[in-house]
């Protein structure tokens, strides 16, 4: 071989590895292309199942750092249906704190973590009553999509008038001893006020969510959260006198599978 044909030769040999090079450089990128879509669609195309025999579980108790601010009176006169409902004078509910500071009413929920990862809500409703002019509960939780019974238990007439700023806004009377309505919220929302426009004391709150992994604390002040994937999360306390004031108290919590682990949060009087 002379000089020219090795010219040659190492040319072509140099523009076969160049062209060998950019293909297979294309097809790790198609490949990595092709795992991204793979990834989105496990995180956010499918509906994720809570895997209660792995899942961790977290629990905790909210307590109060103070002395809660009493509740007032709530005055009824305006409609003698409902003061007639109560032999007790009926009271507020934003504060409902136990002898050690326990607090009830306190929405506590996964806010980050999750991965974009979403549950199909559950078959049964949430029952919303209005029972002596008051909700019940005060605070509740659902899912997107989850129904909401609404019942009214009481000789008057309410109206229902929820304020999401995500969700679209319902606000519908329901008169004495009608039958009980079914609304749904379709959009995460922590939280979505309702009030009553007949009965200006009445107020709750329903935190919507795209998952199932939240609780509302009971008078012990205690929530669980159960079937957690293992991963790390934001787990976020709600209550009603942070709301409007830029505060709910976050908290990072890592489980590992099976794991049980304990968070609990401290809320100041507001
Ligand atoms: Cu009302």
């Amino acid at each position: 071989m002379n000089t020219t044909t090795l010219r040659k030769l190492s040319y072509f040999l140099s523009l076969f590895l160049v062209v060998a090079l950019i293909s297979c450089g294309g097809k790790k990128k198609e490949d990595e292309e092709e795992a991204g879509e793979d990834k989105g669609a496990a995180t956010t195309g499918t509906v994720a199942t809570v895997d209660m025999a792995n899942g961790a579980t977290i629990t905790g108790t909210v307590k109060l750092d103070g002395k809660a601010p009493e509740n007032k009176v709530i005055k009824m006169e305006a409609d003698p249906v409902c003061k007639a409902a109560h032999t007790a004078p009926a009271m507020e509910d934003h504060w409902l704190v136990g002898g050690a500071g326990e607090v009830a009413n306190t929405f506590v929920y996964i806010k980050d973590g999750l991965g974009g990862k979403t549950y199909a809500a559950p078959g049964d409703a949430i029952t919303l009553n209005q029972q002596g002019c008051q909700y019940q509960p005060h605070v509740f939780g659902v899912m997107v999509g989850q129904k909401i019974k609404i019942q009214n238990s009481d000789q008057t007439l309410h109206n229902i008038h929820a304020h999401g700023d995500k969700n679209e806004q319902f606000n519908e009377g329901q008169p004495a001893g009608s039958p009980a309505k079914e609304r749904t919220m379709d959009k995460v929302e922590v939280m979505v006020p309702i009030k009553c426009d007949v009965h200006g004391w009445m107020n709750c709150y329903a935190g919507v969510l795209n998952h199932p992994f939240f609780a509302v604390t009971g008078k012990d002040g205690k929530f669980e959260l159960k079937g957690v994937p293992p991963g790390d999360y934001t787990v976020t306390a709600w209550h009603e006198t942070l709301d409007g004031k830029g505060e709910s108290v976050d908290m990072k919590v890592t489980v590992a599978a099976k794991e049980s682990k304990t968070a609990d949060f401290t809320l100041k009087p507001q």
